[in-house]
């Protein structure tokens, strides 16, 4: 493993006022996606919709450090031929990759999954280092929406397990993982009960990375924040979600880890930069904190495109200003009147 190397990867995608675009939805998911504009979910029109945001100069240059891309997009060529891939590379953009396949039921757990896809994997991300990825991606699910009973100590030592397995194969692979634990907002629990969930299972991913000897300085986390369920009655300030997220992860994520990317979760496009934002005004910091959203970051330019090829540039605004406005809030400089003046 050439850690020096990784760890500059790393670096990079975390570098100041820039954060990570997660393009990597799986087909069942960009269907949903698509279904909700009223567009017909296939390779061409993935194709073109992706290709939109990539080539979204402005933000791809200044605002996107990389993007997670999903197996069918890696391989996908521009309509002029260009593979897809160059287009991020020529953006100054480091192309990532989604290797986990997906989540299954976990026997004898009703109602939780673990994330599949170690089998294999070794030859997969050699292929994707090939292909041009640089990083890559695996997220595991811990669901606390339901009212008993779960997460259960064999979901979340499950999921942690098979993080730090993907995690050890990417460094040797020359990738660098980014370890996504998520905790889901879905549910009517309270700030406290995310806070509780994610600090174990935060604490269980380290010891499982600590264990299979993965090297903490070549890596990216991408957590949840700490926010109340969806259902929740009992509703949290943007400043006590940034407060108890950052005692969160001091508690959990040792100082060698070069960065934070958290996941957008279902807030809404402005909480998650509020948010973001917040914590970074609350710095110093012990590790780079910025975005690694999906739907924060392409919920706008989605329903602004809605497939129809007259609206490519003013999505390609809706999806520059989220990624600028992200960025702000990755340094800690957003204002929400930036939002205003921008609509
Ligand atoms: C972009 O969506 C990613 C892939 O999801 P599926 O495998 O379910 O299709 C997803 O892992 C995403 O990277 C994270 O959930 C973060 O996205 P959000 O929308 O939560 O910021």
């Amino acid at each position: 493993m050439n850690l020096a190397e990784l760890n500059k990867v790393a670096e990079a995608m975390v570098a100041p006022g820039r954060g990570i675009l997660a393009a990597d939805e799986s087909t069942g998911t960009i269907k949903k996606r698509f279904d909700s504009i009223g567009v017909e979910s296939t390779a061409d029109t993935r194709r073109d919709y992706r290709e939109m945001l990539f080539r979204s100069t402005e933000a791809m240059s200044k605002n996107i450090s990389g993007v997670i891309l999903y197996d069918e997009t890696i391989r996908q060529n521009a309509r002029d031929g260009t593979p897809l891939v160059k287009l991020l590379e020529r953006a100054g953009s480091l192309p990532g990759i989604k290797v986990d396949k997906g989540t299954a039921p976990l026997p004898s757990c009703p109602g939780e999954v673990v994330t599949e896809g170690l089998d294999g994997l070794r030859t997969r991300l050699a292929e994707y280092r090939g292909l041009g990825a640089k990083f890559a991606k695996w997220r595991a699910v811990i669901d606390i929406g339901q009212p008993h009973v779960v997460p259960s100590y064999t979901c979340v030592n499950a999921n942690a397990h098979a993080l730090a397995r993907y995690a050890a194969l990417c460094q040797d692979e020359a990738l660098v993982p980014i370890v996504e634990p998520e905790v889901l907002m879905d549910g009517g629990h309270d700030i406290d009960r995310c806070v509780e969930v994610t600090t174990w299972v935060l604490k269980e991913t380290f010891q499982a990375l600590f264990l299979n000897r993965v090297a903490l300085e070549g890596i990216v986390l991408k957590p949840n924040m700490a926010v109340p369920g969806k259902k929740s009655a009992k509703r949290a300030s943007v400043d006590e979600v940034a407060d108890r997220t950052l005692r969160v992860l001091k508690a959990c994520v040792p100082a060698a880890v070069p960065g934070i990317a958290f996941l957008s979760g279902g807030q809404s496009d402005e909480e998650a930069t509020a948010h973001l934002d917040a914590m970074n005004k609350m710095g110093p910091l012990p590790w780079r904190v910025t975005f690694s959203y999906g739907r924060a970051l392409q919920h706008a330019p989605q329903m602004v495109w809605s497939g129809k090829s007259e609206n490519v540039a003013a999505a390609q605004r809706a999806f520059g200003h989220r990624a600028m406005m992200n960025g702000l809030a990755a340094l800690g400089k957003w204002k929400a009147d930036l939002e205003r003046k921008a609509a």
